[in-house]
């Protein structure tokens, strides 16, 4: 089976296991898990922040920064295809008990401009806009990348408006990588970042959230307060430092990425916006096929290729270590076949 649901599937590397089975662990809740504690230095390390906070899922991650920034009843603004607004079950206003406001196209083009229309200036009948969230890659928009010229002018903007900024960096070493800067010019425009370790990066399990040390203290509370206080977890945290040392072989997904978003542009009834396949994410538009989305991920799936529906009739493919260059023609020869039997 060829597998090009998500990069989440990955399989944990020998290196990875190896670092599992050897870890120094302790009870991380009392501080004492020495795994834990160096994969957070490295990681605030990394993306330039004064401190880390590792976390067993991103969601729990965004919402534990969400938490952290706001007070009930604030507002957040974020773009409407955001994973916040769409995938994390609504959990901003039950946990957090903030308000969203979902801005259609946000993460494009014209993203400071939207900023401005959003914001909400204090009256008394408003709510108060607090945080700005922003998600690089852009997973729903197809792994697009915001450019660091980008994120300092919508950062800027949200400054002048006295909000904070949270990043979702999930896939922000995809971004890096296919940006060819480090990942410190991306996370310099955010007061906090969440990324996965779980995704491209190949480790079983874990996200990072990074800030200053204060917010990173706050967070530890609420990471404890929704269960996330996982005591031996260095264990995890183990694989976590070799994912940390995989970044760059993101670039060959991003190279599958764009071999399979161009066998899929020359098939009739497949449209594939080619410039928007800038990482390890591509979007396959089936509107000029008899079918809906769905029914063509369940054919694709008969013939030995996992993809998800996006939409009504939108496909998503993402390549990851696990997926070769020669299990990416055979995925556009199915594509090919399925779409053939409409
Ligand atoms: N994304 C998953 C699904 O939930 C859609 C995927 O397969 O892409 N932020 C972004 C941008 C994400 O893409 C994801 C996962 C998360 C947050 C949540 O991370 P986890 O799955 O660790 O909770």
């Amino acid at each position: 089976m060829i597998d090009l649901r998500s990069d989440t599937v990955t399989q944990p590397t020998i290196e990875m296991r190896e670092a599992m089975a050897n870890a120094e662990v302790g009870d991380d809740v009392f501080g004492e898990d020495s795994t834990i504690n160096k994969l957070e230095e490295q990681v605030a390390h990394l993306v330039g922040k004064e401190s880390a906070l590792f976390l067993p899922t991103g969601t729990m991650a965004n919402q534990v920064a969400i938490l952290t920034h706001t007070q009930r009843g604030d507002e957040v603004i974020l773009d409407a295809e955001s994973h916040i607004v769409y995938y994390e079950v609504g959990a901003p206003a039950m946990l957090a008990g903030v308000q969203l406001l979902p801005v259609q196209g946000l993460l494009g083009r014209d993203a400071v401009q939207k900023l401005r229309q959003a914001y909400r200036p204090p009256d008394i009948h408003l709510p108060t806009s607090r945080l700005l969230c922003l998600e690089n890659t852009f997973n729903r928009g197809g792994g697009t990348v915001m450019t660091p010229e980008e994120m300092k002018l919508v950062f800027e903007q949200a400054k002048e408006f006295g909000l904070s900024v949270h990043l979702d960096g999930a896939r922000i070493f995809n971004a890096a990588v296919a940006a060819r800067c480090d990942v410190k010019e991306f996370t310099q425009y955010c007061d906090s970042v969440m990324f996965s370790l779980s995704k491209g990066l190949c480790a079983p399990v874990g996200s990072m959230l990074a800030g200053n040390t204060d917010f990173i203290a706050r967070a530890r509370k609420y990471r404890k307060a929704l269960g996330g206080g996982m005591r031996q977890a260095g264990i995890l945290a183990a694989a976590g430092l070799v994912a940390l040392k995989m970044t760059e072989r993101l670039a060959e997904d991003h190279a599958n990425a764009m071999a399979l978003a161009e066998g899929l542009a020359e098939i009739k009834g497949l449209r594939v916006e080619l410039h928007r396949v800038q990482t390890n994410i591509v979007l396959a538009d089936i509107t000029a096929i008899d079918t809906d989305a769905q029914s063509f991920v369940e054919e694709m799936h008969k013939r030995g290729v996992k993809c998800v529906a996006f939409g009504p009739h939108l496909v998503r493919f993402v390549t990851h270590k696990d997926v070769s260059r020669s299990d990416i023609n055979q995925a556009i020869k199915v594509a090919n076949i399925v779409i053939g039997s409409f």
